[in-house]
């Protein structure tokens, strides 16, 4: 049995922070396909009782440790590999500032975007989209601005910030409806950057449940 084990699936740019994070470092590790789409199974009991109360994915199990939310799961492998991680309390609460931010406003706001656009029924009112664009449009641009200082988030090298970060950006613009490396300069060569690391693949090629069976 390989040593990790995570619950993912692969239109799950949540999920992807830690699938990617896994092969970035080198672990043996396996995925755990979850019917998010056709059963429903983060909602189910089971799931709540039996892998994660939040009743969400990711969820990564190391031996008798059961984690969830990406931004733990980044932190446990980058303490773990010691790759990837933010270095002196200076850094490490940078790393947790960009962190959360990205979940809460970034990839927090293009994901049910993505979500509500491609998948859900009925589809939402026209309002809801124009809600959620214009907070991660504005977010977007700040991000893009970061970028423009430096490489990485925090500077000269990658860390579980820009792991986190770029959960939703390598899906294709057309699930999106529009292009976000194509509009943001900064943000393009930043994609390019980590696209160019060893073991970097996209989440369609990384996570089971591609393409979604009719
Ligand atoms: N902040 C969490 C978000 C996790 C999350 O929302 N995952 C979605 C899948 S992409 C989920 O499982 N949603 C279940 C639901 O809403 O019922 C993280 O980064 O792990």
């Amino acid at each position: 049995m390989p040593e990790y084990q995570l619950y993912c699936f692969a239109q799950s740019g949540n999920s992807y922070r830690a699938a990617l994070m896994l092969n970035l470092i080198g672990a043996d590790w396996a995925p755990v396909f979850v019917d998010f789409f056709k059963a429903g199974q983060t909602r189910t009991p089971e799931f709540r009782e039996q892998v994660n109360e939040l009743g969400e994915a990711p969820v990564l199990v190391h031996g008798a440790r059961t984690l969830s939310q990406s931004g733990v799961i980044l932190t446990y492998l980058s303490d773990r590999s010691g790759k990837f991680r933010p270095e002196g309390e200076d850094e490490r609460l940078e790393a947790l500032r960009w962190i959360i931010w990205d979940n809460q406003k970034v990839n927090g706001f293009l994901g049910p975007y993505r979500f509500l656009k491609n998948w859900a029924k009925p589809t939402p009112d026209e309002a809801v989209f124009k809600f959620l664009k214009a907070r991660f449009d504005g977010n977007l641009a700040i991000l893009d601005k970061r970028l423009a200082k430096a490489p990485f988030v925090l500077g000269a090298r990658p860390t579980i910030a820009d792991i986190s970060l770029v959960g939703y950006l390598y899906y294709p613009a057309e699930e999106f409806g529009f292009d976000i490396a194509g509009t943001h300069k900064n943000i393009a060569v930043w994609l390019d950057r980590i696209k160019a690391l060893p073991g970097w693949k996209h989440p369609y090629d990384l996570m089971p449940g591609h393409p979604m069976p009719k």
